[in-house]
């Protein structure tokens, strides 16, 4: 018999270090790859692995999320398949979630009530695809009490993770959250430290008993990452699931596995999309990213005769758009964008439903939706004139916001 599972996707992060894309609505709701949500990921991966019951916890800003949430991804109809919301609504006294560990104790009682054997608890905020199968096989074949998922990441971003120690029966033996000094490295590969991926799996009754545990620990933060791993990995079986022994069907290297959690980490893994190196596929039919397009007719691209230099270069342009005779380089553009004449985009990100008048420059410049760039306005040229001007990250990534009207 196949063990039954429950799924928790935890979508409530307020991604302050995303702002100003995170001013308005969750991270897991900020766009993506031109025409996805981040929360896309998750999502499609759990559908794939034939996972349907599915929880989404949701705290901050969580109407652009909802929105997108009906648009693509309501199950109607069928009593044991779901995607459904559960808001932070003070289920268990008088607060909202105060971490990870809180917003799943906040929400037992569907634990209980739908009495699965395991429960997955996954980020909602990370690019990548993902068989959760595997990991669930791994969970079971350790007869685990709880599984982590885990990747390899170099030894520098250490501190932004959780990060692991394990045997040679892959049992962890060491957990740190976010290590602010030294920090024991991979075996073999001294560069490197084992990373949480902020997905586990566990088994029901010992979710519970920690959940527990730790809610009537006043000292606790109730987070996963700082006090139930580090709590339990000692006095129970915690196994570590590597994920580059995923397999995806359809694809040969499915470990593309990214935190988008800064403005530099979420400009990169767009990048990445358009780079010769594998990453995460967005065509593989067998393992499809679902999301929600509006229904626009094909991009529409025009080159009068001896316009000036007009190529478009290593891009993504999306439905809907209308570009004349611009300069386009190494740019993600997302559905109905409308370009004037002679303008030139490189190394930027423009998001859904935005218009760029004619002859304007951006260079490393993400654009939020709905935004409106005034002709001849030049941005990411002159360092020290953006910074009065605009929304300028420390590695000068330029970020326009939604909504906003630049240049009139
Ligand atoms: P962080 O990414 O810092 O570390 P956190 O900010 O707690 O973890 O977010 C984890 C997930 O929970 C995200 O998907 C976020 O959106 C969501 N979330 C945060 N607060 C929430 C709330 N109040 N309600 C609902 N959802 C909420 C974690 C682990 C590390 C691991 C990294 C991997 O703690 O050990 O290395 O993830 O990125
Ligand atoms: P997001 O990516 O955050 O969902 P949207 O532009 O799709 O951004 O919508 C965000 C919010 O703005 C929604 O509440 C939506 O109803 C509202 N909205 C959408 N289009 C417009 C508009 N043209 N003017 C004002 N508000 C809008």
């Amino acid at each position: 018999m196949m063990a039954s599972v429950l799924s928790m996707i935890l979508a409530g992060g307020e991604g302050t270090r995303l702002s100003p894309l995170t001013g308005k609505r969750a991270k897991p709701a900020v766009p993506f790859g031109g025409q996805y949500r981040i929360i896309d990921f998750v999502l499609s991966n759990f559908v794939n692995s034939d996972l349907h019951k599915i929880y989404l916890l949701t705290q901050f800003k969580s109407h652009s999320l909802n929105k997108h949430l009906q648009r693509c991804w309501r199950i109607a109809g069928l009593a044991d398949k779901f995607i459904d919301t559960l808001p932070a609504q003070m289920n268990t006294g008088n607060h909202w979630y105060r971490g990870t560990a809180d917003a799943i104790y906040q929400n037992l009682n569907q634990i209980e009530s739908d009495n699965p054997d395991l429960v997955c608890i996954f980020g909602g905020d990370h690019i990548y695809t993902m068989n959760v199968r595997d990991m669930l096989n791994y969970h079971e074949q350790h007869n685990a009490d709880l599984t982590v998922a885990a990747i390899p990441v170099p030894k520098e971003q250490a501190h932004h993770f959780g990060i692991i120690e394990i045997d040679e029966h892959h049992r962890m033996t060491g957990f740190v959250e976010k290590p602010k000094g030294e920090v024991k490295t991979i075996p073999g590969r001294p560069d490197y430290v084992l990373a949480s991926m902020g997905n586990y799996i566990f088994a029901r009754e010992c979710l519970i008993r920690e959940l527990e545990d730790d809610h009537a620990n006043e000292e606790s933060d109730h987070d996963f990452g700082k006090n139930i791993i580090p709590n339990l990995f000692p006095r129970a079986k915690v196994i570590v699931y590597d994920f580059s022994d995923n397999t995806v069907p359809g694809v040969s290297n499915s470990n593309y596995w990214r935190d988008v959690g800064t403005l530099e980490s979420y400009w990169e893994a767009n990048m990445d999309l358009l780079s010769d190196e594998p990453t995460v596929a967005l065509n593989n039919l067998e393992w499809p990213i679902n999301t929600y397009i509006p229904p626009f007719p094909p991009a529409k691209l025009s080159y009068k005769k001896g316009a000036r230099n007009g190529q478009i270069n290593n891009s993504m342009i999306g439905i809907g758009c209308e570009i004349q005779d611009c300069v386009i380089d190494h740019s993600i553009l997302g559905y109905n964008i409308q370009v004037g004449k002679d303008s030139q985009i490189v190394d930027s990100i423009i998001l859904p439903n935005s218009k760029i008048g004619a002859g304007v420059v951006l260079n490393r410049v993400i654009v939020d939706k709905r935004a409106e760039i005034a002709p001849g306005t030049k941005i990411g040229v002159n360092p020290e004139e953006d910074r009065k001007l605009y929304h300028v990250s420390d590695t000068g990534l330029i970020v326009i916001p939604r909504g906003a009207r630049v240049g009139f």
